[in-house]
């Protein structure tokens, strides 16, 4: 299978959910004033500074994500993803990041759990390694460090050279607590 990582940088595919491109335009109080270029531009720094590449997409369209989703295997390396709204109705989207099997992380802007009761519950929280939510948008730098950490072939993996087993727990961020090696070795 084509891997990403070996053809250049680790590559991360960064999508942005509906509405986002409001942001810094309309209501401050909630999301602050920064800009989604702003957010953008400091994703692609702090990535330069990693050693990884990004691409970046923003859609108002549930099945643009899923579609963009679905293409991500075999030519990135993780998913960062700010749901939005979706993040609390779409199943579709829950299904995509399943079945691309990538390292993904979901961030949001506000803390979603401190919010109205709809919020609360996100149905892509089961199917990524984590969530960062409530720090603005550091939650996106944070999002972007965290899912580095993870990718199998980057120097800044937490877990270099470690065993296949582990590998593919580690992808999506599984516990490895408690896990005995075949092999009576790790
Ligand atoms: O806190 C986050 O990042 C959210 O994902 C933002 C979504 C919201 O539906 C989620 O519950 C939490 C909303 C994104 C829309 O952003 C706007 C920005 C400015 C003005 C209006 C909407």
């Amino acid at each position: 299978m084509k891997t990403a990582s070996r053809r250049t940088l680790p590559k991360v595919l960064v999508i942005h959910g509906p509405n986002l491109q409001l942001l810094g335009q309309r209501n401050p109080s909630v999301y602050g004033r920064v800009t989604l270029s702003a957010i953008n531009r400091d994703l692609q720094a702090q990535a330069r500074r990693l050693g990884a590449s990004l691409t970046v997409l923003q859609s108002n369209h549930e099945g643009g994500i899923v579609d963009a989703i679905g293409k991500a295997r075999g030519w990135y390396d993780g998913i960062l993803i700010n749901p939005a709204a979706y993040t609390h109705t779409s199943v579709a989207i829950r299904d995509a990041l399943e079945a691309a099997d990538l390292p993904a992380v979901e961030v949001h802007l506000s803390n979603i759990h401190a919010r109205e009761s709809f919020r609360r519950t996100s149905l892509i929280a089961p199917v990524v390694a984590g969530q960062v939510a409530g720090f603005g948008a550091n939650s996106y730098t944070l999002g972007l460090a965290a899912l580095i950490g993870l990718l199998p072939h980057h120097p800044a993996s937490a877990h270099p050279g470690r065993p296949k087993e582990l590998r593919s727990r580690l992808r999506r961020g599984r516990r490895v607590v408690g896990l005995t090696s075949r092999r009576g070795k790790r």
